[in-house]
C-alpha cells in the first residue's frame, strides 16, 4: 500500500452529478461522495478517493437489496448544502467541508459528523460522529462488558481469546466475531449504522472523548449504511434485509445439546447419551469435539471412535443427533486425502509473496488454510462435508475459524498473506473478519447439496451449522456460540448482554456455553446458568478439558432434579420457541429481546441489560449473583403475572422477586397467549397432539402460531401450518379468535387445551356460540376446556 497520504481539502465548488449510478454524487478535491437511497429508511454512503480502485463487492450484503424507495429520492442543492431526501430520511452534505448529517422522518438529526473530520486517505479512513446526550449504543455483535456500548472501545478483528470477559481481560477489545453495526437509541428513537469493511476497524464510542464516536479502518474508502429507524424493530429488520437472516433450522436445534471437550471415545459418548435417557433428562444432540478425529485430520474419525456410522445410527435410534467439529486448518500431510484434493484445487491461502501456501501450526501441527474467499474453493470444501454426512452426522461445528494460528504472535494468518478472491487478489488483512463466515458458508452449502437428493426428510435435511467466527451476515450461514467463557458469575452476567446485542446485530440464534467452558462450575452457578439458558435460542452445555464434569448429574441429585425440571420447561416451550424462530427468519426479530425492543421510550427499560423478553409474552429476570435468593426486577408499564404463582402485578415499577435456588423470576404479560406442549425426551418426527394454550387476562393479545414438519424443506413451498390467534379482553370475560389456517402442512395438533388463567369462578364458554363444557379449578384459578383443532376459523367466548 502506498505510504504517502494527503489531506483532502474540499474545493470551493463541488459538483453534483445526478447522472452517476448513485442518486447523489459529489466530487470534492480528491474525494467522491456517492449516496444512494436503498429504501425510504436506508441510505448507503460511499466515500472514496478520486480514481481509487472501485470498492470490492461485499460478502456481507445481499444483492440485489430486496426493497426500494417508495418514490424516487429527491436530490437538491441549496446554497451551501447538497441533499438527498426520501419520505423518511434526509442526508445533507455541507459543501464547504464535506461534513454531513442524517436525519429521520421527523427531521431529527440521528447521525452527524463532527465537522470536517471525515477523512479518507490512501491508507486509512476515519469517521467521527457526534454522540448526543442520552444517546445509547447497542449491537456491535459479540461484545463483552456493558450492555450499552457507549463509553467503550471495540476493535473488530476476529481473535481467539481464551477466557474472554472483562474480569479476565479488563481491556479486551477483540472477540471471535465482528459485526460493525450499531443501533443507536435516543429519546425513544432508534437508528442504525453499519460500516461494511471486513478488515480491522476500531470504534471508540465516546470513551476517549465523551461525545465523539470515532470509527477508523486501514481502508482507502468508506462504505456506510445509515438506517433511519425510527423503531429498533425497523432498524434490525432493515439491517437483516441488507445482510440476510437465519434460515429455518431443524426443530431439534432448539432442544438441549450436551457437549464436552471432549467425549474422548465412543464408549464415553454413548454412555453420556445413555445416562441422559436413563435419568430422563431431555436432550437432542451430543457433540464430537476434536478427539474424535484421526490425529486432528478434519472430516475423519480415528481409532477411538470405531465404526462411527454404526455409533451414530445407534444414537439416532434413541433420538440423538451427533454434531462434529471441523476446523479450517488442513493437516499438512501428503498422505491425507483432504490435503491432496485441496492441493489439486490450489485451494490454500498463499504466503505474502504469493509463491507458496502459507503454513501455520494448529491442532494437527503444520496446516494449510483453505482460501474460502474463492467460490471454487468453497465448492470444493462443501463437497468435503459429505464424508461426515455419509456417516450420519446431523450438524457441523466450525471452530478456530478466525482463523486461529498457534505459532504466530498475532495468533492468526499473516495479514500480508494473499487471497485469490473471485474478484482479484486481496491481502488477508483486508478480509480477515469474513474468513470464518465464508468457511461456514461453504459448510452450509455442502450440507444443503449433500441432502438434496434424499427423498425422505431426515435430521440432516435442514443444515445445522455453528460458527465461532463471523462478520455481518453470518446469520445466513450459521448460528453462533460465544466461545470460551468461564464458569464464573461475571460471565453469566456477560453472556446475557452478549446474546442480546448479538440478536440486535442479526445473529439471533446464539448461545453461550452453559455452565462456562473454562474452570470448574459450582452447583449453584450451574443451576442459575441453566435457568437462564433455557430461554436462550442455542442451549448447549459445554466444558473444557481437565475441568470438573458438567453434565447435569455431575453436581448431585438436587442439582440434577432442578436441571431436569428446567429442561422439561424448555421442551414444553418448544412450540412457542419454534414460532419465534420462524418469526426471526421472516422479519429478523430476535427471539430473545432486550426490554428496549418493546419499550424504547422508557429510559429504565432501555438501560436494563439484566432482564430480557422472550418473544412478546415472557419476561425473564435471571439471578446473576452468587447466594441471591431474591432480585430486583423492573416490570415495564402494563400488567404482568408472576409465571409461578399467577399473582397479578402492576408494571411501571421495580419489584423484589422471590428467587430461591429453584426459582428464576419469570413474568408473563397480561393478555398473552402462551402455547405449551407436553414434555418429552427429544424432538421426534411428529409433534404432540395436544397444545396447551394459556390465556392470561388483563389485556388484548395475539399469537402467531407456526408449525411445520420441523425438518424438511417443504416450508419453502408452502408446507406450513400458520394461523393467528387473537385474544380480545371484554369487560366480563373474553374472546379468542382463531383465524383460518394457511399452508399445506397437515397440523399434528388435534386438540387445543385452552387454559383460561386468573379465573375466580366457573364460567360459561362457547365455541362458535355453542356452549361447551369446561372445568374450573378454584385452587389454580384455571378454567380448562378442550377444543378440537380444525383449519377453518373459529372463536371461543367466555363470560
Ligand atoms: O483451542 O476443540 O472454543 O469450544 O472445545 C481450543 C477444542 C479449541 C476452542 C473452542 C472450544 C472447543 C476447543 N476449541
Amino acid at each position: 500500500m502506498p505510504k504517502h497520504t494527503t489531506r483532502h481539502r474540499p474545493s470551493p465548488a463541488p459538483t453534483v452529478d445526478p447522472s452517476s449510478a448513485a442518486d447523489l454524487r459529489l466530487d470534492f478535491d480528491g474525494l467522491t461522495f456517492g449516496v444512494e437511497a436503498l429504501s425510504d429508511d436506508l441510505m448507503r454512503v460511499r466515500i472514496s478517493q478520486h480514481n481509487a480502485t472501485p470498492i470490492p463487492p461485499s460478502w456481507a450484503v445481499r444483492s440485489p437489496f430486496p426493497a426500494k424507495p417508495t418514490v424516487p429520492p429527491r436530490v437538491g442543492q441549496r446554497r451551501h448544502v447538497a441533499e438527498l431526501a426520501t419520505p423518511e430520511a434526509t442526508l445533507r452534505i455541507r459543501l464547504a467541508d464535506g461534513s454531513w448529517e442524517f436525519s429521520d422522518r421527523y427531521g431529527w438529526t440521528v447521525f452527524q459528523s463532527t465537522s470536517s473530520i471525515t477523512g479518507v486517505f490512501s491508507d486509512r479512513a476515519r469517521l467521527a460522529l457526534r454522540l448526543e446526550p442520552r444517546e445509547a449504543i447497542f449491537g456491535l455483535g459479540e461484545t463483552t462488558g456493558t450492555f450499552n456500548r457507549r463509553g467503550t472501545i471495540r476493535e473488530f478483528w476476529n481473535s481467539d481469546v481464551l477466557g474472554h470477559a472483562p474480569c479476565i481481560h479488563p481491556h479486551l477489545r477483540q472477540l471471535y466475531a465482528s459485526i460493525p453495526f450499531a443501533l443507536s437509541l435516543r429519546d425513544g428513537r432508534a437508528a442504525g449504522l453499519f460500516w461494511d469493511f471486513p478488515g480491522r476497524q476500531i470504534w471508540d464510542i465516546g470513551s476517549t472523548h465523551r461525545d465523539v464516536w470515532s470509527l477508523q479502518a486501514p481502508a482507502d474508502h468508506v462504505d456506510l449504511y445509515l438506517f433511519a429507524g425510527p423503531t429498533p424493530y425497523r432498524v434490525v429488520q432493515r439491517f437483516t434485509d441488507l445482510t440476510g437472516r437465519h434460515w429455518l433450522l431443524p426443530r431439534w436445534a432448539l432442544g438441549y445439546h450436551q457437549s464436552r471437550y471432549s467425549y474422548v471415545n465412543r464408549a464415553e459418548l454413548e454412555s453420556v447419551a445413555r445416562q441422559l435417557r436413563r435419568r430422563q433428562i431431555p436432550c437432542d444432540a451430543v457433540y464430537c469435539d476434536i478427539h474424535h478425529q484421526d490425529k486432528h485430520r478434519v472430516f475423519t474419525f480415528g481409532r477411538s471412535f470405531p465404526r462411527p456410522a454404526a455409533m451414530i445410527a445407534g444414537l439416532a435410534r434413541r433420538g440423538f443427533r451427533v454434531v462434529a467439529i471441523v476446523n479450517p486448518g488442513v493437516k499438512n500431510d501428503p498422505s491425507f486425502g483432504v490435503l491432496r484434493r485441496g492441493l489439486r484445487h490450489d485451494a490454500f491461502v498463499k504466503t505474502p509473496s504469493g509463491r507458496r501456501d502459507f503454513i501455520g501450526r494448529v491442532w494437527p501441527g503444520d496446516a494449510r488454510f483453505p482460501d474460502f474467499t474463492r467460490s471454487k474453493v468453497r465448492d470444493w470444501w462443501s463437497s468435503e462435508q459429505r464424508a461426515l454426512l455419509r456417516l450420519g452426522i446431523a450438524g457441523i461445528w466450525n471452530d478456530m475459524n478466525e482463523p486461529a494460528v498457534f505459532d504466530r504472535a498475532d495468533k492468526t494468518l499473516d495479514p500480508q498473506c494473499l487471497h485469490h478472491t473471485d474478484t482479484g487478489p486481496r491481502r488477508h488483512g483486508e478480509i480477515h473478519n469474513v474468513y470464518g463466515q465464508l468457511m461456514a458458508q461453504a459448510c452450509h452449502q455442502g450440507l444443503l447439496q449433500g441432502t438434496t437428493n434424499s427423498t425422505e426428510p431426515t435430521d440432516q435435511t435442514r443444515p445445522f451449522v455453528i460458527t465461532r467466527a463471523g462478520y455481518a451476515g453470518m446469520q445466513r450461514h450459521a448460528i453462533l456460540w460465544t466461545g470460551d467463557n468461564s464458569a464464573a458469575w461475571s460471565h453469566l452476567d456477560d453472556a446475557l448482554q452478549m446474546l442480546l446485542n448479538l440478536g440486535l446485530s442479526g445473529v439471533g440464534f446464539c448461545g453461550a456455553d452453559v455452565g462456562g467452558f473454562l474452570e470448574n462450575c459450582s452447583a449453584e452457578l450451574f443451576v442459575r446458568w441453566l435457568q437462564m439458558a433455557i430461554f436462550t435460542p442455542f442451549l448447549r452445555n459445554h466444558s473444557n478439558l481437565d475441568t470438573a464434569r458438567q453434565e447435569p448429574w455431575a453436581f448431585g441429585p438436587e442439582t440434577e432434579e432442578l436441571a431436569r425440571r428446567y429442561l422439561n420447561l424448555r421442551y414444553q416451550l418448544l412450540p412457542y420457541l419454534y414460532g419465534l424462530l420462524e418469526e426471526m427468519v421472516r422479519h429478523g426479530t430476535p427471539m430473545m429481546r432486550p426490554l428496549l425492543w418493546r419499550y424504547p421510550n422508557d429510559p429504565v427499560a432501555v438501560a436494563c441489560g439484566d432482564q430480557f423478553l422472550l418473544g412478546d409474552a415472557l419476561l425473564v429476570a435471571p439471578v446473576l449473583r452468587q447466594g441471591s435468593v431474591a432480585r430486583c426486577v423492573y416490570l415495564p408499564q402494563g400488567e404482568w403475572f408472576d409465571f409461578w404463582t399467577g399473582q397479578r402485578l402492576v408494571g411501571g415499577a421495580h419489584r423484589v422477586a422471590h428467587a430461591p435456588l429453584d426459582i428464576i423470576p419469570l413474568f408473563i404479560r397480561a393478555g398473552s397467549l402462551l402455547p405449551l406442549a407436553a414434555r418429552r425426551s427429544f424432538v421426534g418426527p411428529t409433534e404432540p397432539e395436544t397444545v396447551f394454550l394459556h390465556v392470561w387476562p388483563g389485556d388484548d393479545g395475539r399469537l402467531d402460531w407456526y408449525d411445520d414438519d420441523g425438518r424438511s424443506r417443504a416450508h419453502e413451498t408452502g408446507g406450513w401450518y400458520r394461523r393467528s390467534i387473537h385474544h380480545h379482553q371484554r369487560s366480563r370475560g373474553g374472546r379468542l379468535v382463531f383465524d383460518a389456517a394457511t399452508g399445506t402442512f397437515p397440523s399434528s395438533t388435534r386438540t387445543w387445551r385452552i387454559a383460561l388463567r386468573g379465573q375466580t369462578r366457573p364460567i360459561r364458554v362457547a365455541l362458535d356460540r355453542e356452549v361447551v363444557g369446561s372445568h374450573f379449578d378454584a385452587e389454580t384459578g384455571l378454567v380448562i376446556l378442550d377444543i378440537p383443532n380444525r383449519r377453518q376459523a373459529f372463536s371461543v367466548d367466555w363470560r
